[in-house]
């Protein structure tokens, strides 16, 4: 059966929902200025995944994949929470979602690293199951210390990089002491994001909540990254409603219940409300 893109009815499904989560991606984000990794616009597009998020390619240069990851922290500090973000942090206010949705738990799962939830004064937990662009990684195993620091440049040595990487003009040799240091051991840090081949964060909370969602809102992904695009068909099988909101087809279309075409920045207020 085609999916519903009826709002009333879907949030007729919303009120008798008991446990609400949402699975975010770039998408989320899009309107605030924030690109996208896929598609039209998207940074993988314009830029090699695998040099710049993976442990290989930081193992080759560091002084590239801190480039970029600078150019992305000032993108974030620049950027402010858009209209889907204060739907969703609105939604998670236990005393404003209460009147909407009795006696619910709503949980916001985000691939996204950017932390604009987290400004947008969304109620914790946030999953940021692919990590934070501000916290800075260890990488002395013995260390692995992880602190905050959106501090930018992170260091000297980084300053002014941001217009090199839009211009693909990177500079090669950063030294490896003019990077980012733990302020712990001393040793390199590096960015505290999920690369491929690596290990979200969370999958254990995540994956009980997964397991009791009877509505799972897929927000803003291509659906194209595991573990992140089984959770929708998960809920699916067991029994839940999937409700999709992005602005082009996505992979998860086909697990939806609800679809809900259009920027998200628009229909999430309109499906929350
Ligand atoms: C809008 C909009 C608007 C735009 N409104 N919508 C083969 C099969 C299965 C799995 C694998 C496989 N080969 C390898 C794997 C594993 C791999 C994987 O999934 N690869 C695939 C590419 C195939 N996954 C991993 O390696 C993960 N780890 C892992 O699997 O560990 C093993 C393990 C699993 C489970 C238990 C135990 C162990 C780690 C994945 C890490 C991903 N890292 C990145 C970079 C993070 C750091 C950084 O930001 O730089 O995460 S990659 C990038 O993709 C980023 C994103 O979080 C992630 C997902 O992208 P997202 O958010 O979906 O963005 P887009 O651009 O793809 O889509 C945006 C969408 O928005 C589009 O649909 C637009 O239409 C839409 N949109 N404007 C609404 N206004
Ligand atoms: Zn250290």
């Amino acid at each position: 059966m085609a999916p519903s893109k009826d709002f009333d009815n879907f949030r007729t499904l919303l009120r008798s929902s008991k446990h609400i989560i949402a699975v975010a991606g770039a998408g989320l984000s899009a309107a605030s200025g924030i690109p996208t990794f896929r598609g039209t616009g998207g940074m993988w597009r314009k830029y090699d995944a695998f040099s710049l998020a993976t442990p290989e390619g930081f193992a080759q240069s560091p002084s590239l994949v801190w480039q970029f990851y600078h150019y992305r922290r000032q993108a974030a500090l620049a950027a402010q929470p858009n209209r889907a973000h204060l739907a969703l942090s609105f939604f998670s206010l236990p005393a404003a979602r209460n009147q909407i949705v009795p006696g619910s738990t709503f949980t916001l799962i985000t691939q996204n690293v950017d932390g604009l939830s987290a400004r947008s004064d969304q109620e914790p937990p946030i999953l940021e199951m692919h990590g934070r662009l501000f916290d800075l990684l260890c990488t002395n195993r013995k260390c692995k210390h992880v602190e905050f620091n959106a501090e930018s440049p992170i260091c000297e040595g980084l300053a002014g990089t941001e217009m090199l990487i839009e211009t693909k003009t990177t500079d090669p040799n950063i030294e490896l002491e003019d990077l980012p240091r733990c302020s712990k051991c001393g040793a390199l840090g590096r960015p505290g994001v999920v690369w491929f081949g690596e290990t979200p964060h969370h999958l254990d909370t995540i994956d009980g909540l997964v397991a009791q969602a009877d509505l799972c809102l897929v927000i803003g992904t291509s659906s194209k990254v595991y573990p992140a695009a089984s959770y929708a068909e998960e809920v699916k099988r067991h029994g839940g409603k999937v409700a999709v909101f992005n602005v082009e087809h996505s992979h998860g279309d086909s697990k939806a219940h609800y679809l809900f075409p259009g920027p998200c920045e628009e229909t999430l207020p309109k499906a929350l409300g």
